[in-house]
């Protein structure tokens, strides 16, 4: 294909747009829903910037038949969503709460009204508090939990939702949550992380095979990961094997056991020092080893990372990774660096290259696995004219080449089904508050008004057209 010709998706490949309950549901105290660790950690003073907190977000939660008309407005084939926890089932355990269930009825009710396929995440990182308080992730009874609340979430959605995923980045939720403690819970404990990665891998393996007990076989059910794109610096060996360590620790951590059914030996022995693994029991392996229907990738920007000569763990991806890393490394061995090129407002440099490398990885690792781009986005310094319509043409040109960067890997046989732009709203953006807008809507967050951005009309163009423009 030349330069100059328009990329021509399949027919039926699926044009979505994703967001996160956490980040804009807002009705935090509302129809018995109990705090979750995310507005535990945003209320404690100097977790978020500035201070912000998801207790209105959007208010989508009361504005979702709003939402849902402005995503029929673009044409969107699938809205990726997830379900809060607390709001259906309060303490984690026990009985599940009418109103909460009832909430997310009437949105995927509405969404099929409007043609819009709902696509479910049962977990993107808000974990109901009183079950961190019992230890949380690292607690093995936490995938029990998980497995109880994905039965009656698909007894309760499995006859309208046709697309199911257990977790968005368990890499976030464990790594982050535990280990750097830049995400809610803010734990900075070593072994617990592992152990927080172990039982969310475990929790997906038993909600799996809790769904596939309530819902209907035609019902799909996968993960979605956020696997590194792990670059060495240079051609060195040392530098090569730097690499290697954080993949096994942010990707294969999870990828390994989830898609093959085992812990990578590499990864083990990385982190001796700080874990004998012991949590890991006879059959938890097998059990985590599931046969899922798809495969869920999110991408933003590629890590770049070298041996530390002095030693020290240095630098951050972006993602405030480096800080757990220097604990499971034996020999503090690894400096992040910044991938050179333009970046967005995340300070995240943009390089679509990355997405074509990680699906064309998986592709060739799971072979017959169908995969979604399940996100994918930028963060741009929005600003809006006078009236009020922000022209993101940065955003613009990050979607564009990502999607260029999707077909081209489509092109070589990548059985990719769908892409989820990352996000239909601006929102609540975890520990940068509301600083950093990722939506292809504009929202007001003194007035909760939402504005399509000129991002949003070149989307809807693109899905109406089922190509990109030449
Ligand atoms: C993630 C989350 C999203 C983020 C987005 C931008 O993938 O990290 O799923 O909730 O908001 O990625 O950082």
């Amino acid at each position: 294909m030349t330069q100059n010709e328009p990329r021509v998706f399949p027919p039926d490949f699926v044009w979505g747009a994703a967001t996160a309950s956490y980040q804009i549901e807002g009705a935090a105290r509302e129809g018995g829903r109990t705090p979750s660790i995310w507005d535990t950690f945003s209320h404690t003073p100097g977790r978020v910037l500035g201070g912000d907190t998801g207790d209105v977000a959007c208010d989508h939660f009361h504005r979702f038949r709003d939402d849902i008309d402005l995503m029929a407005g673009l044409g969107l084939g699938a809205y990726r969503f997830s379900v809060s926890w607390s709001r259906v089932q309060p303490t984690g355990r026990g009985p599940a709460v009418q109103t909460g269930l009832d909430f997310y009825r009437e949105l995927v009710d509405g969404l099929l009204e409007r043609g819009i396929a709902p696509a479910l995440t049962l977990y993107h990182w808000d974990l109901p508090q009183e079950l961190e308080d019992a230890g949380g992730w690292p607690a093995r009874e936490t995938a029990e939990r998980f497995a109880e609340y994905a039965t009656i979430v698909g007894e309760a959605l499995g006859d309208r939702v046709a697309m199911w995923t257990t977790h968005n980045e368990p890499f976030c939720a464990a790594l982050l949550g535990y280990g750097s403690g830049v995400h809610a819970p803010g734990r900075t404990e070593p072994e617990s992380m592992l152990k927080a990665a172990h039982h969310l891998n475990l929790s997906h393996g038993l909600a799996t095979q809790a769904l596939r007990a309530v819902l209907p076989r035609s019902a799909q059910v996968g993960i979605t990961f956020n696997p590194g794109v792990i670059r060495p610096f240079s051609d060195s060996p040392e530098d090569a094997d730097a690499a290697r360590r954080i993949d096994a620790l942010h990707t294969r951590i999870f990828t390994d056991p989830v898609l093959h059914g085992s812990y990578p030996q590499d990864l083990r022995q990385d982190t001796a020092r700080v874990s004998d693994w012991s949590f890991v029991r006879d059959g938890d392996e097998a059990t985590i080893h599931q046969p899922i229907d798809f495969l869920g990738l999110n991408y933003y920007t590629p890590t770049v990372v070298s041996f530390a000569q002095d030693g020290a763990v240095k630098g951050n991806d972006g993602h405030g990774v480096s800080e757990h890393s220097q604990w499971v490394g034996s020999e503090d061995v690894v400096q992040f660096h910044p991938a050179p090129g333009e970046v967005t407002d995340m300070g995240w440099v943009i390089d679509p290259t990355g997405l074509t490398d990680l699906l064309l990885r998986f592709h060739r690792e799971v072979p017959g696995l169908p995969l979604y781009v399940t996100e994918n986005g930028a963060a741009c310094p929005d600003k809006a004219d006078d009236a009020g319509v922000v022209h993101d043409s940065d955003r613009i040109a990050y979607v564009h080449g990502h999607l260029a960067a999707a077909h081209k890997a489509m092109e070589q046989g990548v059985d990719l089904r769908g892409y989820f732009l990352w996000s239909l709203l601006d929102n609540f953006e975890w520990a940068y508050g509301y600083s950093k807008r990722f939506g292809m809507v504009h929202v007001d967050f003194e007035t909760l008004q939402r504005t399509p951005k000129a991002s949003a009309r070149w989307y809807a163009e693109v899905i109406a057209a089922g190509q990109l423009p030449a």
